[in-house]
């Protein structure tokens, strides 16, 4: 099993990330991982905290030699601001966020922002300060998220799996889709867009976002290659891996909505024009060891690479739909939780989109999920043992058990 936990706020001391399942000899460094970190802090849109942070994970524990050991991998991401930086009041945060009871008051925050996890945390956790709750529902925990991802990816490296992300819908704007991806390009992006047309009128749509003070949301798609046909089953609700990759990329901040492949679209469409027709074994492409490339190949990939809930060993396809920020500069009206009167929401800081951002929280959910589904059907406690299950696995699918009993 592949998991992780994070702790930590937005304004504390920093995030921590425990990892837990990552097999022994697998490569890890931090420059590694802080090149997931440093693209989760790009984008146009982003507000002025991420000129202050210089996210890196500092891998405490589980790595020797550059190599993981087996157990379990600790990583601390320091938050800057808490150590650098001025919280309300013009206190500095270490203030602001102290462990410990402070001299003097620390001003509460009282005016709820509708969209955000305020109004219902303030309730359950019987909060007399909405700060209690917005610094753990902050989004900055995806930095923790993207180093436990970074992590997964490295894992899934080593078996020839890739994770990419790229967004097709910023405030409206829609990217034309390319015949192919230049992921190279892609990172180049302000945007993180493939579609230079699309680029330019998603950062005039942020500019105008910007100056009327409200927030975007988008859509990004984040897709997987290399990963073997049947990972998850069928077999179980809650162990198909569209049930899990679902969860995963929903759990991000502000996602509202998850589709694989052609998505809501099928709805207008036939089941003809849907369902991804299987390539004849001439077209088949087979490697020197003689196994397939990718068995039982397809002609499209509407399903988005998964069918009953299984790989097809098609690229994964999923797609969420992020809505704006909740934190907006020219605030909704709101109330204030001591009194229920009238006022605006609360805003101290805040990004105008972070859909660029998300496609980068996106690829470690699914790189998570993926590491997570390799490992429970090829086990290993060590790579190699892991490689080596995959390639007997491999082996035996294929049309005909008798090419099963003979390849295996
Ligand atoms: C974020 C840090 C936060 C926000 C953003 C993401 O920093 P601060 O609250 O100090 O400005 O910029 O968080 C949200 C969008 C949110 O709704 O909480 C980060 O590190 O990504």
């Amino acid at each position: 099993m592949f998991r992780f936990l994070t702790a930590g706020e937005s304004h504390g001391p920093g995030l921590v990330t425990i990892v837990e399942g990552v097999p022994a000899g697998v490569p890890l460094s931090e420059d590694y991982i802080r090149v997931d970190m440093r693209r989760r802090q790009r984008g146009y849109g982003r507000g002025g905290r991420m000129e202050i942070e210089k996210d890196w994970a500092e891998i405490r524990t589980g790595v020797r030699h550059g190599l993981t050991m087996g157990g379990p991998i600790a990583m601390l991401v320091e938050n800057r601001d808490f150590s650098t930086g001025n919280g309300p009041d013009g206190k500095p945060w270490t203030h602001t966020m102290s462990k410990m009871p402070v001299e003097g008051e620390v001003t509460p925050i009282h005016r709820l922002r509708p969209g955000h996890a305020d109004t219902p945390g303030i309730s359950k956790y019987q909060q007399d300060d909405a700060r209690n709750i917005l610094e753990r529902s902050s989004a900055r925990e995806s930095a923790a998220r993207v180093a436990a991802g970074a992590v997964a990816k490295r894992f899934l490296e080593e078996l020839g799996v890739e994770i990419h992300s790229h967004v097709v819908n910023l405030g409206g704007v829609v990217a034309k889709q390319p015949d192919a991806f230049d992921w190279d390009i892609i990172e180049e992006s302000a945007v993180r867009c493939a579609d230079p047309e699309a680029e330019e009128a998603m950062i005039k749509a942020i500019d105008a976002a910007r100056e009327a003070g409200d927030s975007l949301g988008g859509i990004v798609e984040i897709i997987a290659t290399g990963q073997p046909i049947g990972l998850g089953t069928h077999i179980q609700w809650d162990r198909k891996l569209s049930t899990r990759f679902a969860a995963a990329v929903m759990s991000i901040n502000a996602v509202k909505g998850v589709e694989f492949g052609a998505g809501f679209d099928q709805a207008n469409l036939r089941g003809s024009q849907v369902h991804d027709v299987i390539k004849p074994i001439e077209e088949w492409e087979a490697k020197p060891d003689g196994t397939w490339v990718r068995p039982w190949p397809r002609r499209t990939n509407n399903s988005g690479g998964l069918e009953g809930g299984m790989t097809t060993g098609e690229p994964l396809v999923v797609r969420a739909m992020v809505k704006p920020i909740a934190t907006i500069s020219n605030p909704l009206t709101s109330v204030d939780l001591t009194t229920g009167a009238m006022e605006q929401a609360h805003y101290e800081r805040s990004d105008i989109t972070f859909v660029p951002t998300c496609g980068v929280i996106g690829e470690a959910m699914v790189a998570v999920t993926l590491a997570d589904a390799v490992l429970e059907k090829f086990g290993g406690d060590h790579i190699d043992e892991t490689r080596r299950n995959l390639k007997s696995y491999l082996a035996t699918v294929g049309p005909g058990s008798e090419a099963r009993k003979t390849k295996s």
